[in-house]
């Protein structure tokens, strides 16, 4: 079940197996891990985030409200907070299935937010509840030094809050053969 909830009339929990429901699309995509590894060629399937907010939420919107911001938590407490723009862009998917087959529990079963367009991070896994709120809610980053871009484009780089991406980048870069290894013994963030 994922909860929908925030400036809504009445809040509703969407059956995953609904998605095989709603219109779907299929998208063939490289994905970026903020920390430097990357996968390339991933064949996501599901339904894109824009229907089902224009399907399942805009009709039970509060009157007069504008969702700016839409935040998205998963089984294990992890959360993203994506804005507006950025979730509804037309290869922004619930997906459901990668390769053709069901999401497995190392890549988000039942259904993950996929974006390409932005750092894994937004990508929230495992998820279990979908916000819809007229402000930017409150980060648990927000004033911490390394806190995380909160538009997250991989093609601009956004790392970062505060941090010029090309700045880190050499940081990262460094990085990348010791999460490598550390990924390697049984981190759930391992690249495939
Ligand atoms: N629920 C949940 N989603 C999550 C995470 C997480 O720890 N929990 N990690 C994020 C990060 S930092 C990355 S890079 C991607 C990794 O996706 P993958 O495990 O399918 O490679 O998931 C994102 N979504
Ligand atoms: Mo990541």
């Amino acid at each position: 079940m994922i909860e929908l909830v925030g400036a809504l009339t009445e809040s509703r929990t969407l059956p995953v197996a609904d998605l095989a429901t709603l219109p779907r699309r299929e998208i063939e995509a490289d994905f970026h891990c903020v920390a430097g590894w990357s996968a390339t060629g991933l064949r996501w399937e599901g339904v894109p985030f824009e229907t089902l907010y224009r399907t399942q939420v805009e009709p039970l919107l509060e009157p007069g409200a504008q969702i700016s911001h839409i935040a998205f938590e998963g089984l294990d407490g992890f959360r993203s907070v994506v804005s507006f723009d950025d979730a509804v862009a037309e290869d922004v998917l619930i997906a459901d299935l990668l390769a053709g087959r069901p999401l497995d529990s190392d890549h988000g079963t039942p259904a993950r937010l996929v974006s390409p367009g932005q750092y894994g991070f937004i990508n929230t896994k495992h998820l279990c509840r979908i916000e819809f709120h007229t402000a930017e809610p409150p980060v648990t980053d927000r004033w911490s030094p390394l806190a995380s871009h909160p538009r997250a484009r991989v093609w601009h780089e956004e790392r970062h809050r505060y941090l010029p991406g090309r700045l880190v980048r050499p940081v990262y870069r460094a990085l990348i053969g010791p999460i490598r290894a550390l990924s390697a013994r049984g981190s759930h963030n391992r690249p495939r």
